[in-house]
């Protein structure tokens, strides 16, 4: 993408009504924009962010076996009635009313209907296990929508729902899930930590969130700090084996690590040694549940069993905040000059910068490297205006992109260019072919 034909609105001013990092840096790099309280357009730069995080929370359900689809945003009270959340939801929820005077909703997750998916097409115990997902917008009148895409009304999330036949089979779905959280966002450059929480009006009675340290983070943590050295890496899984699925969920949850809703302040002190107690705050990026029958029972979702008996299935749902991971990753990843993207989640995986637009050998080269970085399957965002150098700098500090080629025509009359990490600041020079290689290299397997 050349600069000056992309749309990139930032702003030099610092919006007043940005509380945190994450919301002032997507507002400053212009990656959204407010519509209304709690709900956002995604201007171009944002929108790349959102489809690449898309793009890998699909990519690791696929892994795990779990199938995707798609519902519809709006949704009708009668399903709501069967279940008994019509009522019990509460303002959060947004209603509204058809031409025809049909009560209706806008979808704040989507136990109810994916149930009565299953229930219309699913009989036997033969069709199971199943898991079925969708990345959709919700919306939920939350009271206090805050800090940009963090907690909005309006925003984008992964849920999955589980079918099973059994207790245990159930449970082999929810350490999945577990499992295949891990790696997503560890490919997001973030450690989210499963915490033991509460159910809220989803229901159920086991439940993990995970959540990203941050001291704007809305929820209060305690937990063991060894948890922090725990890491998923690229260690092989079978998602089928359920013996390893259940050691990783024990491996990452049997310190202890939980929200405030579930905190023991006496079980902490029993089983954690002072110096180890942390008290700190987080970004709740996820959640998964195993709720049983609570849906299939009312809304009638059985199955044969292989004695012949009809019998409701066992059920669980898992969510990801897929909005809310820019903000996320945002808020673990940034300085005083702006974003720092995490390689496997950039918009752009190179910025070009033409130290002097206008000048035939630095054009030339930059036409080059861009040529040449686009055949290596990378994105570039070549800055080809010709503002100064200072406020081109500030640009790609602002937004973020991990890798930075600055070409200028001193530097070309020794046949080098700059490539610049953006996290630590060093430069190597290179001959421009040789910055492509490197490039490439940085990012083979990240993506
Ligand atoms: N049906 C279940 C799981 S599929 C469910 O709705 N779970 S949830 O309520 O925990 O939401 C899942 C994830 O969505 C949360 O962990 C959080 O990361 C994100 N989320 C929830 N509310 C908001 C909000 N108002 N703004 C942005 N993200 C949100």
């Amino acid at each position: 993408m050349r600069l000056s034909r992309y749309f990139l609105p930032v702003l030099k001013e610092t919006p007043s009504e940005a509380q945190i990092a994450s919301h002032r840096l997507m507002l400053r790099a212009g990656m959204i924009k407010q519509q209304s309280a709690g709900i956002y357009s995604w201007l171009p730069l944002g929108y790349r962010v959102l489809k690449r995080i898309e793009e890998i929370v699909h990519e690791e359900q696929q892994k795990a076996g779990h199938i995707p689809l798609l519902m519809p945003t709006l949704q009708s009270a009668d399903l709501w009635r069967e279940s008994g959340r019509y009522d019990a939801y509460g303002p959060e929820m947004l209603r509204m009313r058809d031409r025809h005077d049909r009560d209706m909703l806008f979808g704040p997750t989507n136990e109810e209907m994916i149930t009565d998916i299953f229930r219309s097409h699913v009989s036997s115990y033969r069709d199971l296990p199943m898991t079925l997902y969708h990345i959709q917008w919700k919306f939920r009148d939350e009271v206090r929508p805050r800090f940009g895409v963090m907690r909005g009304r309006e925003f984008l999330m992964k849920d999955g729902y589980n079918f099973d036949l059994t207790y245990d089979d159930a449970m082999h779905a929810y350490n999945r899930h577990l499992v295949s959280y891990l790696r997503t966002y560890e490919r997001m450059g973030l450690q989210a930590i499963p915490m033991r929480a509460e159910s809220g009006p989803i229901g159920g009675d086991d439940t993990h969130e995970f959540l990203v340290l941050a001291e704007t983070g809305e929820s209060e943590v305690f937990y063991d700090s060894e948890i922090t050295d725990l890491k998923f890496g690229d260690r092989a899984i079978d998602y089928d084996d359920r013996a390893q699925c259940q050691a990783v969920l024990e491996e990452f949850t049997s310190r202890y690590a939980r929200t405030d809703d579930t905190h023991k302040e006496a079980v902490f002190e029993e089983r954690v040694p002072e110096e180890r107690r942390r008290h700190a705050r987080g970004i709740e990026v996820g959640q998964i549940f195993y709720f049983g029958t609570k849906y299939s029972e009312p809304m009638g979702a059985t199955v044969v069993d292989p004695e012949g008996n009809r019998v409701p299935v066992h059920m669980g749902s898992h969510g990801i905040g897929v909005s809310r991971l820019l903000g996320a990753i945002i808020e673990a990843n940034h300085d005083d000059k702006g974003i720092i993207w995490p390689e496997g989640v950039t918009p752009f995986h190179v910025g070009i910068v033409n130290l002097k637009t206008g000048d035939e050998a630095a054009d030339l080269a930059c036409e080059q490297i861009y040529n040449a970085v686009t055949e290596a399957g990378l994105a570039p965002l070549y800055d080809d205006t010709d503002d100064r150098a200072g406020a081109k700098f500030a640009t790609m500090d602002l937004i973020g992109l991990p890798w930075r080629i600055t070409v200028g025509p001193r530097g070309l009359k020794n046949g080098v260019v700059e490539l610049t990490s953006r996290r630590t600041g060093e430069s190597e020079e290179l001959p421009p072919e040789q910055a492509v290689t490197r490039l490439a290299q940085i990012y083979a397997g990240k993506l």
